[in-house]
């Protein structure tokens, strides 16, 4: 849609996205094809050299896929959207295009946790270097600064910490040792943060969470603030492969049509079981942005547009005390991923940070107690009562 940049970003999130509609379907439609059909060999000729615009080959381009990249790119104020096969392709795409053998890469500590593994197991085999920081602490990235430093890695609110990174300060830093700085907005999606409008220079998501919000479909997006280094990606992006599938894309366009309701629903219900949990003399702490007992509460109200649907928090029976929760709850899913509809509680510990070293996990305050939940938009007292009743065991 043509004027979609002056409408509101929840008018973008449903008009948005550019497609070819001769039919006017009302939707956008699947173009379900591996490849598309040349009017001659001189027409194929132009469109492999570029004169020609038309499409080719699903994984270099298609328009189902065309229409989420354009829709995520308007709503991330970004220049370029790539869509690719789940957040983790587009972390590779990432670490491939923008380090080289010999470079190295500064990061926070508390990522999701194959983020930080495949860097330090597999990139490392091919001489890339990294070292990982609280990024809440600008000394701390300053410190870790090298010559050959070339990109720094900003994963916040932080999975599963809950710490905040702060997004202007970084990306200055980050420009002044002429380094390029990538942001995961997964756990806020660009209804609550846009980080290219904050100096990052490229965002990205697993689209499996809140974009598509409904725990049906593993997607990732990776968007640029300039189209140079967004033509650099996407080659990337094609060469290794890591392409999207027509009807992928289809799901999280339908799925981000409902993002800016289900965001208001589901932090609504977190700031209350935020409180609730901080009040209950079972639990020892609570990190939730939108309490003031955040150590970066201001900071999140400056740079979100609102505090999400993620909580971290222990108990004072540590490990032991949270698998009784974790086993116990009823109307939450024990189950990893985060950002859809329904509650999923998890234990990042074991689960989805079980690979990164226990010394990393420690320095990082991925502690064995810690119990992640992400909150769904279900009624927030059947959600209260489910962890009461789930309290009362432990
Ligand atoms: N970035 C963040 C912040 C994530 O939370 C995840 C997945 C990824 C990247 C990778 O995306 P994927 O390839 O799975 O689409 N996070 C998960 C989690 O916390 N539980 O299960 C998956």
């Amino acid at each position: 849609m043509k004027q979609s940049k002056k409408l509101g970003i929840n008018s973008r999130m449903i008009h948005g996205g550019e497609f070819e509609n001769p039919l006017g379907s009302a939707t956008v439609p699947i173009y379900q094809t591996s490849t598309f059909i040349f009017d001659s060999a001189d027409h194929g000729a132009k469109c492999f050299s570029g004169e020609d615009d038309g499409y080719i080959y699903t994984r270099i381009g298609n328009p189902t896929i065309n229409a989420l990249e354009t829709l995520v790119a308007d709503l991330e104020s970004g220049a370029q959207g790539i869509a690719t096969s789940s957040g983790m392709a587009a972390v590779n795409t990432i670490y491939m295009a923008l380090l080289s053998k010999g470079d190295h890469m500064v990061s926070s500590a508390a990522v999701y946790g194959p983020s930080r593994v495949v860097m330090e197991q597999h990139w490392s085999r091919f001489g890339v270097e990294s070292t990982y920081v609280n990024t809440a602490s600008i000394e701390e990235i300053k410190a870790a600064i090298r010559p050959n430093s070339r990109v720094l890695y900003i994963e916040t609110p932080a999975n599963p910490t809950m710490d905040i990174t702060d997004l202007e300060a970084c990306a200055k830093l980050a420009h002044d040792h002429g380094m390029l700085m990538v942001v995961d907005n997964t756990f806020c999606s660009p209804y609550l943060q846009r980080p290219l409008e904050m100096g990052a220079d490229v965002v990205f998501h697993s689209m499996t969470k809140f974009l598509n919000g409904h725990a049906d479909i593993v997607a990732g997006m990776i968007v640029t603030r300039d189209k140079a280094l967004g033509s650099k990606l996407k080659s990337m992006m094609v060469t290794l492969g890591c392409n999207m599938d027509p009807h992928q894309a289809y799901m999280v366009i339908r799925g981000i049509r409902t993002l800016g309701i289900r965001i208001e629903r589901s932090q609504a219900n977190a700031m209350k079981i935020a409180a609730y949990l901080e009040n209950h003399p079972k639990v020892e702490w609570v990190m939730y942005p939108g309490l003031p007992s955040h150590p970066q509460h201001a900071l999140a109200q400056k740079q979100m547009d609102g505090f999400g649907s993620m909580i971290s928090f222990e108990l004072k029976g540590g490990l032991i005390a949270g698998k009784v929760l974790m086993d116990n709850v009823k109307v939450a899913i024990l189950a990893v991923s985060l950002g859809g509809v329904e509650t999923l509680i998890q234990h990042p510990a074991s689960m989805t940070h079980s690979k990164v070293s226990a010394e990393a996990k420690l320095k990082a305050g991925i502690t064995d107690g810690l119990v992640r939940y992400s909150v769904g938009i279900e009624d927030v007292d059947d959600l209260i009562g489910d962890l009461e009743q789930a309290l009362l065991l432990v």
